[in-house]
């Protein structure tokens, strides 16, 4: 398959195109690479040292004899080069990864708001127009997120996608699937709730096809691919605003930082390997949804966690510290989480379990480069609102000075 990869330079893009561009099919990546320029905004670098775009592109074809397609496009703000790249290029896939991804960046002021709801709903909808008017039948695999579901106790299991509901009716009760109600927690989170409504237009209106991935929150950073030369290494963020929780727990451990968890840890999480996130998008994409068939909604998750049991799991591993830290996020203090991932599952999905990978990548990863984290980066101090900002702690491991009385 020839296929688009929109914001293939980022965290799950790249491995996502080491991995089909292994299983043989025809990678083009499309980014702005904005991912690199708001590490520049934030001062801080990954983890791992990556290199230019290009120049991974260029070891790729060193290390396999295969070609990864660069384009450089921003899906959001040029729409009628997007719609000329479609038509030169003709696609049949295309995944969108082109948003940003991180709610405590898309919480920071009033401005990374207006950018993550611009630049979000933009990319999606410009892809989707583009799409009908071009006439392109392309798959298109979206990369949700989880959080659209919001994070309440619900007591039941979280379906994929839809809900069966009763409605009373004049003439009785009816049976109905809608989309599983939406209640995102932050304004990135937001903006993945708003694409749900956007596929379910041009789904129903122009007949596309379109599958929705709502994503856990991804742990590790190595893949059979990224693993094949130092340079094709993926990034590993940990700072305050790109680092999610487990990744920074690592972190954490590996340069003797205490755990920062926030408020009592009882916030429970989907969690997926970078590795079976790459493995999910592939089987999503060899079992697409036919012209007007409903969006198709997968849950890509494999596990779910406590933030304290991870915490706790880390320190007994690791002997580190834990630092119950005041929430700098408005979200449930304590929360239930069951969820269902059926679809993968019978697709052939093998999941990598927390328990058996979490240490090489301990190892590995975290050890390392340790050398190269700036431990002042490390607190997460973007706040969901401006009271929370007021309690935020900067400094989890106590070593500024402070007022004697
Ligand atoms: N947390 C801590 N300590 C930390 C960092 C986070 O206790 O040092 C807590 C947070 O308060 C939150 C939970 O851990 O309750 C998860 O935070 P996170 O930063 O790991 O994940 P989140 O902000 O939800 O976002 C990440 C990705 C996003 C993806 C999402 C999937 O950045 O792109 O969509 O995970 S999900 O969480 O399932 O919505």
């Amino acid at each position: 398959m020839k296929i688009a990869i929109l914001g293939g330079d980022g965290f799950v893009g790249w491995p996502t195109c080491l991995h089909l561009s292994n299983a043989g099919h025809e990678i083009h990546i499309v980014d702005n690479l904005s991912r690199r320029w708001i590490d520049t905004e934030l001062g801080v670098q990954s983890l791992t040292p990556m290199d230019s775009i290009q120049e991974r592109c260029r070891i790729w074809k060193q290390v396999t004899g295969k070609t990864l397609h660069f384009h450089l496009l921003n899906v959001a703000e040029e729409y009628e080069r997007l719609k000329a790249w479609l038509l030169e290029h003709g696609p049949d896939a295309v995944i969108h990864f082109a948003e940003q991804r991180a709610a405590p960046y898309s919480m920071k002021t009033d401005r990374h708001k207006v950018y993550t709801v611009n630049n979000n709903v933009n990319a999606t909808h410009n892809v989707l127009a583009a799409l009908v008017e071009t006439g392109i039948d392309a798959h298109l695999v979206h990369l949700g997120t989880m959080g659209v579901y919001g994070y309440s106790s619900v007591g039941a299991p979280i379906p994929e996608g839809y809900l069966d509901v009763e409605i009373d009716t004049p003439t009785g009760k009816r049976e109905q699937q809608i989309l599983y109600p939406t209640r995102p927690g932050s304004v990135y989170h937001m903006t993945k709730s708003l694409d749900q409504i956007l596929f379910q237009f041009y789904a129903q209106n122009d007949s596309l096809r379109i599958t929705d991935l709502h994503q856990g929150i991804v742990w590790g950073t190595h893949t059979d691919q990224t693993r094949r030369h130092d340079q094709l290494v993926n990034r590993f963020d940990y700072d305050g605003d790109y680092g999610t929780v487990l990744n920074r727990f690592l972190i954490e451990a590996a340069i003797g930082y205490p755990l920062t968890v926030h408020g009592t840890g009882g916030q429970t999480r989907a969690f997926i390997h970078i590795q079976d996130s790459v493995r999910c998008i592939e089987l999503a994409l060899s079992d697409a949804p036919k012209r007007g068939e409903r969006v198709r909604i997968f849950n890509q998750m494999t596990e779910t966690h406590r933030v304290r049991d991870l915490a706790e799991l880390v320190a007994r591993l690791t002997g580190a510290k834990i630092a119950y830290v005041p929430n700098p996020r408005k979200e449930a203090e304590e929360n239930d989480l069951i969820v269902k991932n059926d679809q993968f599952l019978a697709l052939g999905l093998d999941p990598i379990r927390l328990q058996d990978g979490l240490l090489a990548e301990v190892v590995d990863v975290a050890r390392k480069f340790a050398h190269r984290i700036d431990r002042s980066r490390v607190p997460a101090v973007s706040a969901w609102t401006k009271e929370i900002a007021a309690r935020v702690d900067r400094d989890p491991e106590h070593l500024a000075l402070r007022p004697a009385s």
